[in-house]
């Protein structure tokens, strides 16, 4: 049998690197071993502290899929997808966001509203009756945590908590909340980033009929820390040289629960309107206000598909 490979999304998150390994972990348990995850990108810190904690080395470097033969996991969108995607041959995609396959169509879809792709396949792992060990849950566990801000994210589906309660059994790592805190603080490196990098490390450029917009995630524990000054200087200059008809920048707070926006582009009038308020020095500031997808996604698309 020909090698399939697994891989997450470029610019990845924890999400992304466990669920392509967890699901190398599930086809083995189902004696399935050609199956090879593996990463398109460099990862970031929280994902390199859980695995070298959990003794796992990170799937192999593949900077370019052309030609082989992919699963896509935690992601579906063209733009998300690894270098030389064009002329690989997508056999599968597992994700829990929307769907953008175009012209693309794998033999199986695995799509489902839930937190965190690391929940389906955890899902596949305890249907099949697999055994993993405890450095595998605890990874996946990690991840659903992660991906669902402690179960704070309005994307936080009750599969998401099950799955989680059962990967515990296994890893037994204590207090859930807290543990999701330690996991947090192991990604809030942005003190150390510069305002360039800040934007571009969480980026999702997003295109309606046309219309361009990026949306850049911050999270943190403590946004009024960040260098909000210096990330919306260089957000205008980004803006100047590439103009989008908006750039979002959003600085979330992962204990307060709110977001410190920062906007800029021709279109701040029409979110204003949307969101019946004013754009004050090119800032927000949104109580509630924790995901991209679930929150901030949903008020472009209103914009910008309303006739
Ligand atoms: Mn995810």
């Amino acid at each position: 049998m020909g090698k399939i490979y697994i891989v997450g999304h470029t610019k990845p998150d924890l999400d992304s690197i466990a669920s392509a390994l967890a699901y190398q972990k599930f086809k083995e348990g189902i004696g399935e071993f050609n199956y090879k995850a593996i990463r398109c990108d460099k990862v970031n810190a929280q994902t390199e502290w859980v695995f070298n904690q959990y003794n796992t080395p990170l799937p192999e470097y593949v900077p370019n899929i052309s030609g082989i033969d992919v699963v896509l996991v935690d992601h579906t969108f063209p733009e998300s997808r690894a270098k030389g995607w064009e002329s690989a041959n997508i056999v599968e995609v597992i994700d829990h966001h929307d769907v953008k396959l175009d012209d693309t169509i794998p033999e199986r879809i695995t799509i489902r509203p839930c937190g965190s792709t690391c929940s389906l396949i955890s899902k596949k792992i305890f249907n099949s009756k697999i055994l993993i060990t405890k450095d595998i849950a605890s990874i996946l566990l990690s991840a659903i945590l992660d991906d669902t801000v402690g179960f704070k994210s309005p994307t936080t589906t009750k599969l998401d908590g099950d799955m989680v309660n059962r990967l515990n059994d296994i890893s037994k790592v204590g207090d859930l909340w807290e543990y999701s805190m330690l996991l947090f603080s192991k990604k809030d490196i942005w003190n150390t980033l510069t305002p360039k990098e800040i934007i571009e490390e969480d980026i999702r450029s997003v295109e309606f009929n046309g219309i361009w917009v990026s949306i850049s995630q911050v999270e943190t524990l403590n946004n009024r820390d960040l260098k909000k000054e210096e990330i919306l200087r260089e957000l205008i200059h980004l803006n100047e040289v590439n103009p989008f008809n908006l750039r979002l920048v959003m600085l979330t707070d992962l204990l307060k629960r709110d977001c410190i926006l920062l906007v800029v582009g021709k279109d701040i009038p029409l979110l204003e309107g949307i969101l019946n308020t004013k754009v004050i020095e090119n800032t927000l500031f949104l109580p509630n206000v924790v995901s991209r997808k679930k929150q901030i996604l949903p008020i472009l698309q209103r914009i910008y598909t309303q006739t």
